[in-house]
């Protein structure tokens, strides 16, 4: 492989998404973010067009969407299931137990910014547009006429804006016409000659009346020329040099509170941020911005397809010799989350913050049977700890509303959430029991919180977090029925394995392998928050004798690993289906590992040989992750090529469902980063699944349960150096291959190990 390490011009693309075309499409255009503010920028030349978002921008009001016939079937229900009668339990389920409404609320678009420029139509050259990914910084640069023309936008976390600087390297050359548009009801303002504004309210969304009242507010500052009001747009003429700001504010607080004051809010951001200079804005945004992003460096190795641009990097990507192309990916992975999901702000969604529909693919919003998790798989172990926040807090306030879910549907304390949550943080199962009718999504969603806490090891955090754990938990301890014709086994009832038919012409089953494995890890972290906290003897008691009775994993006859109670998996109708819900227990969680649970292991790849690696986006990434914790490196190697393959990937990068699915992204980034670090048994593997196709390289700034952070260089497809810093002191054993070393580690110590694993 040719090494082109000293050319400026390939190196530059490491963090670089680059065209020589403004975008033509949605999915060519380049995303920025600022957790809550999302734009998407075309870069035209005569007109740009940014698409904005704000992310409490949802149809629908605060709602309850419980069922109240629910409760009086769900025994019924059981008794078919028992009887194995699935199909009338599914139907007796979607007749009396589904949410009202069926469906859940739409996270919606906030509107469009445009600038018509008066250049005269095809006359610009030199034409590039980039976006930046160590800096958030989309940029435009072309030539027309010996004029030079710069446009630089960010959206800045710092001073809650869109901010758009206008150069030119010849004086008074800025000329623009702006307006804005929204698909809501609004209402127009200019005010003072230079600020713009669109006060707007949601439209309804499926005949429920919508509450969300937004104001979209621009201002242009000027350098020289005018800026005058004309009609419903503002017109710049001759100007050096302007700068643009945008503050989008809504009356949105909280799930349950919408009173705040949108226009006098987005007044306060606006006049604020005016206060500043362009230079400042933009220097206190990339120091923001880096201050999460720089934590990692990836180097793949570089091939003279990185000076390629992007586009046709992906269209290429299958035959093209490209590694840089996947630590590319990965880096635009922790971007999206930076950019998406801030403390502070909301937890990203099915897409992110970026949806420039009314009726967006599944709504835009959250789906927790393994959407919303995948979003998050990447934040931990890529440093970006802090972005799990929003996450948080979306998980505490399910608490909350699937308090009356859990007791009103189920007459269960604790609380419950099913397979879907907007903003609303309704919890009820939707869409038809074949989807909906899965109590488990909470549960999943809770492991989330005890990961935060073993890769931060932060007491006060188990602390808070504990009281939401112990309430998932409780739902079960009450819900959980005892087998007929298994004595002594506890299963859910009823439930489904996401979201695939089995045999028997529905989902709808009871106890199948994924809840069994995602209670074993909600009980065991449960648990051990409540040893470790020092509280609740008895409910711990409980628990623990609960979960020794909760059914095992079991291999069927063709050898694979079940994914119901019964054997069925052979005659189940699509054997490639997308999800892969039993292998939960490989990954995300190591409750089976090649190491301690070799059969199994064994059983897992057989069902995901059976399942196929060409799939929906989402779903292929998954299985990479599952193939690096199996340690079948160039396997996964080979499924991210149909990650990166066009029909997956779109030219701006977004993961392709298709449609556009934000966690295809997410899930590729942490698979490439379990590839190169696994942190699972209490032990740090380095290097687990290393490809040939990477056979040189280095990963720093990588994070490991129980608080550690990583540096590994390999050469020759062998280790070479690991660097491991230490944020407490405890005994570290590190894994390479098939050797192991184990050495105490102390607090705030760094530790290098080299290629012989000797530990210096
Ligand atoms: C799950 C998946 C679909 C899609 C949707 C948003 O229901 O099965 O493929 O990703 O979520």
């Amino acid at each position: 492989m040719p090494v082109l390490s000293s050319s400026e011009a390939v190196a530059s693309n490491d963090l670089r998404l680059w065209y020589r075309q403004p975008a033509a499409e949605w999915v060519q255009a380049l995303p920025l973010g600022n957790g809550r503010l999302g734009a998407m920028v075309f870069g035209g030349i005569e007109r740009e067009r940014l698409q904005l978002n704000e992310e409490t921008i949802w149809a629908g009001r605060p709602y309850d969407p419980t069922n109240p016939a629910a409760q009086g079937a769900l025994q019924a229900c059981r008794q078919l299931i028992w009887e194995g009668q699935y199909k009338q339990a599914a139907e007796l389920a979607s007749a009396k137990m589904m949410s009202v409404p069926l469906k859940q609320m739409a996270y919606q678009p906030a509107g469009d910014l445009w600038l018509d420029f008066n250049h005269p139509h095809g006359a610009a050259d030199e034409y590039q547009r980039a976006l930046d990914l160590s800096t958030a910084i989309v940029s435009v640069r072309y030539r027309i006429d010996g004029t030079h023309f710069t446009r630089e936008v960010l959206s800045s976390p710092v001073h809650q804006v869109i901010a758009i600087r206008l150069t030119a390297d010849k004086p008074a050359r800025i000329n623009l016409r702006l307006s804005m548009s929204t698909p809501h009801r609004d209402t127009l303002r200019i005010e003072g000659g230079h600020t713009l504004s669109r006060s707007g309210l949601v439209r309804e969304f499926r005949d429920l009346e919508s509450v969300i009242r937004f104001h979209n507010r621009v201002r242009i500052l000027n350098e020289r020329g005018t800026v005058a009001p004309a009609g419903d747009c503002l017109m710049v003429d001759g100007a050096d040099a302007v700068t643009i700001l945008l503050a989008i504010e809504t009356n949105f607080r909280r799930f349950d509170d919408v009173s705040a004051d949108p226009v006098a809010g987005a007044k306060t951001t606006l006049d604020r941020a005016a206060l500043r200079e362009w230079d400042e804005i933009r220097r206190d945004h990339v120091a923001e911005h880096q201050r999460l992003f720089n934590r990692v460096t990836l180097d793949f190795g570089r091939t003279p397809a990185a000076a390629l641009p992007t586009d046709e990097r992906v269209a290429q990507s299958a035959s093209l010799d490209d590694p840089q192309l996947a630590a590319l990916y990965f880096q635009f992975g922790r971007y999206l989350l930076i950019s998406s999901s801030r403390p502070g702000c909301e937890a990203a969604t099915l897409q992110g913050i970026w949806n420039d529909q009314t009726t967006p693919p599944w709504d835009s919003k959250y789906t927790i049977n393994i959407n919303t998790e995948m979003n998050y798989w990447p934040a931990e172990t890529t440093n970006l700890g802090e972005c799990v926040e929003p996450l948080v807090r979306l998980v505490e306030e399910i608490a909350q509303t699937g308090r009356q879910t859990a007791c009103r549907q189920y007459g269960a304390r604790g609380w419950v959430c099913h397979h879907n949550t907007d903003l609303w943080r309704a919890t009820g199962p939707i869409d038809g029991p074949d989807w909906g009718l899965w109590p488990m999504g909470g549960a999943w969603l809770c492991t989330h919180l005890w990961e935060h806490y073993e890769f931060s090891q932060d007491k006060t955090f188990l602390a808070r977090i504990y009281p939401t754990l112990k309430g998932a938990c409780e739902f079960f301890l009450d819900t959980l029925v005892e087998h007929p014709t298994r004595p002594g086994v506890l299963v859910t009832s009823p439930s489904i394995s996401p979201e695939n038919q089995h045999p028997f012409g529905t989902a709808v089953c009871a106890g199948p392998a994924m809840d069994s494995q995602i209670l074993r890890d909600l009980f065991a972290q449960t648990i051990r928050a409540a040893e470790l906290l020092g509280v609740d003897a008895e409910f711990v008691r409980q628990t623990q004798n609960v979960r020794s009775r909760l059914p095992h994993d079991q291999i069927g006859t063709a050898g694979q690993l079940q994914e119901w109670l019964d054997d069925w998996d052979t005659l189940a109708p699509e054997q490639a289906h997308r999800h892969v819900a039993h292998l939960y227990a490989v990954y995300p969680s190591a409750q089976i590992t090649p190491m301690r649970t070799p059969e199994l292991a064994h059983a897992a790849r057989i069902s995901l040989n059976t399942r196929g690696d060409r799939t929906t986006g989402w779903a292929i990434a998954w299985r990479i992750n599952l193939w690096a914790r199996l340690g079948e490196a160039d396997r996964a190697h080979s499924i991210i090529k149909l990650l990166l393959d066009p029909s997956r990937t779109y030219p701006n990068l977004f993961d392709a469902h298709p449609p556009f699915q934000i966690d295809g992204n997410f899930g590729g980034t942490s698979a490439m980063a379990e590839m190169l670090l696994q942190s699972h048994e209490q032990q740090l593997h380095l290097l687990p699944a290393l490809p040939k196709a990477w056979p040189t390289g280095s990963v720093k700034g990588l994070r490991a349960r129980g608080g550690f952070e990583v540096d590994i260089a390999w050469r020759d497809g062998r280790l070479e150096s690991a660097d491991i810093r230490a944020t407490r002191s405890t005994i570290c054993a590190i894994h390479y291959a098939q050797e192991t070393r184990r050495f105490t580690a102390r607090a705030g110590s760094a530790y290098r190990v080299d290629a012989s694993m000797n530990v210096t």
